[in-house]
This record gives structure tokens, C-alpha cells and sequence, in this order.
């Protein structure tokens, strides 16, 4: 199939879809200038995951991982939603049923006008202490890093799960519930962490029609029934196209 081809089939698979579900990753933050993590120019070329994004990390060094978590949140904190999370977010609109499942923490998602989302890896903008089950709701970056917890005095840490970590399970049961689907949009992740890439295989499993948005071939191409290349900002919307 030529591009054009490939769009075509995406919209024709979308038309008559009623359970749509889509799996998000950082490559749909990309254009609203948000680094990912594994591209050229990634996070990952200039901090290794296990410094800063473990649990073993923090206990070493906690003040090391708040401020990299605090330095992206100043960026979270100046972008905008982009064409790619709107585009999901009058999907939900148009389909009975919709899901949408990211990994991203960044929170651009909501921002944009999605509702019915699973934000597998966590918030940002939430903390939580490291001993007792005091939670905040952040509005800004803390003034100073590590915050302390206004209850028991230990560490608050950011509310995302690192390497090593389990996933929230009521978070899991409703991925895996969106994975019941007709169609299933994975769009701007490499798929290489799981088990958030398994949620497509999931889909693809339960027969639904995998649609692929990417810059590039990735860990789950070659599930994908169709592959669109090209920014999610770009693409996206042209799935809405009728
Ligand atoms: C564009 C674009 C544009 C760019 N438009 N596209 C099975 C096999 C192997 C390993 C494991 C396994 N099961 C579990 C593991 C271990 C581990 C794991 O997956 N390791 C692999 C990396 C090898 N998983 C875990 O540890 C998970 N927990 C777990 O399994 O618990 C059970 C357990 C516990 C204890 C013992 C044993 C089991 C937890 C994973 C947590 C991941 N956390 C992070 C950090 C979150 C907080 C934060 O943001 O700081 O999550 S790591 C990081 O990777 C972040 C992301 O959400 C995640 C995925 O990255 P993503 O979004 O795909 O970004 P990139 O950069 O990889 O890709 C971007 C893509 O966009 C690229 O493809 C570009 O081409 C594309 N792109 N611009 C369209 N404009
Ligand atoms: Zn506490």
C-alpha cells in the first residue's frame, strides 16, 4: 500500500468503527516540544534510565531525580496541546466507545479535552509520600526539591512508575478492558517498555484492526496492519478527514 493508500484504509476501518481505542507514547509530545525518550536528542542520550527513572534511584538520590523530573516539568508546564492530542480528543467524541491508554505522564492528554484516559505511567503533577499515603495535587514546579510530606515528614516523589515498578492494577484492568476494540491506534511509541507495549499485541489478539502512527518502523510495526509514517500532529488529523 502507498501512503495515500494506507490513509484510506485507516478512514474506511475508522468510519464504521464503534470501540476505538488508542495507545499513546511520547512521540505525540513531541511537536508540542516536549523531548522523547529514545530518539536522537532524547532523554536517554544524556541520563541513563537507571539514575533517574528506578526506585533504587531515588532512595540514593533523591534530590538527582526530583531535579530531573522538576527541569521537565518547567517544560510540561509551557507546551501546548498539539493537532495530534486533539485529533484523539474529538475521536472520543465521534466514537461510542473510546479509550485511550498513554504512557505519557505529561498530562497534554487531559489538556487537550480527552476524558476517558488511563495514564499508565502516572502524573507529574501529582506526588506522593514514599511511607504513608499522603497525595498532592501539584498546580506548579516545587519551590524546593525534594518536597517533604506534610504528614510523616519523609520524602513525597513524583507519582509515576519507573523500572522495576508495578503498574497501578485498577490501571491495568482498564487497559486491558480497551483492548477489547475494533480498531486500536498505537501513534508516537517506540514499544519497546512493557507492559505497555503488550496492550497492542492485546488488541491485535482480541482481533482488533491495528493502525500505526509513527516517524518511523518501531518495535510494533509488524503488528500493525497499517503503518502511517509521519508526525502524529499531521496524521492524526487527517484520520477526521472525511
Ligand atoms: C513520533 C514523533 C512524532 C517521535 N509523531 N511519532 C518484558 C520484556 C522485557 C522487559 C520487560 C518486560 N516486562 C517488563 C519489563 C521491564 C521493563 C521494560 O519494559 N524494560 C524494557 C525497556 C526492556 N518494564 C518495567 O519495569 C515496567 N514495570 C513492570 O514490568 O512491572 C512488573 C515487574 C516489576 C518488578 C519486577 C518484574 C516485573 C515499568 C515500566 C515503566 C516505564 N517508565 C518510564 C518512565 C515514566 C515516568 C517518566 O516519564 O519519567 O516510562 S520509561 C519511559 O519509556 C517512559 C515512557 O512512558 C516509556 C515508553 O517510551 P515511549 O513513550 O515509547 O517513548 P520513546 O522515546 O521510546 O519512543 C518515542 C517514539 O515516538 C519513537 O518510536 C519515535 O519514532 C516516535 N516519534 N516523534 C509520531 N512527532
Ligand atoms: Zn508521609
Amino acid at each position: 500500500m502507498n501512503p495515500s493508500q494506507s490513509i484510506a484504509a485507516a478512514r474506511q476501518y475508522l468510519q464504521g468503527c464503534q470501540r476505538l481505542s488508542v495507545l499513546t507514547g511520547a512521540g505525540i509530545s513531541a511537536e508540542s516540544g516536549i523531548p522523547t525518550f529514545r530518539d536522537p536528542g532524547g532523554l536517554w542520550e544524556n541520563f541513563k534510565p537507571e539514575e533517574v527513572a528506578t526506585p533504587e534511584a531515588f532512595a540514593r538520590d533523591p534530590a538527582f531525580v526530583w531535579e530531573f523530573y522538576a527541569t521537565r516539568m518547567e517544560k510540561f508546564h509551557g507546551a501546548q496541546p498539539n493537532p495530534g492530542h486533539q485529533a484523539l480528543a474529538t475521536l472520543e467524541q465521534q466514537v461510542q466507545s473510546f479509550w485511550l491508554i498513554t504512557q505519557n505522564i505529561d498530562n497534554l492528554h487531559h489538556r487537550a479535552g480527552s476524558q476517558r484516559v488511563t495514564e499508565l505511567h502516572g502524573n507529574i503533577w501529582r506526588t506522593r509520600c514514599v511511607s504513608c499515603t499522603h497525595r498532592e495535587e501539584l498546580q506548579a514546579v516545587p519551590e524546593s526539591v525534594p518536597p517533604i510530606c506534610q504528614q510523616c515528614g519523609d520524602l513525597m516523589r513524583p507519582d509515576v512508575v519507573w523500572f522495576g515498578e508495578m503498574l497501578d492494577l485498577k490501571n491495568i484492568e482498564a487497559a486491558e478492558a480497551a483492548c477489547h476494540c475494533e480498531v486500536f491506534i498505537v501513534a508516537g511509541t517506540s514499544g519497546e517498555v512493557w507492559p505497555a507495549a503488550g496492550f497492542c499485541h492485546q488488541a491485535k489478539a482480541n482481533g482488533a484492526f491495528v493502525i500505526e502512527v509513527n516517524t518511523q518502523p518501531s518495535a510494533l510495526s509488524e503488528i500493525a496492519d497499517v503503518s502511517l509514517l509521519g508526525r502524529c500532529g499531521e496524521v492524526l488529523p487527517q484520520l477526521l478527514e472525511n
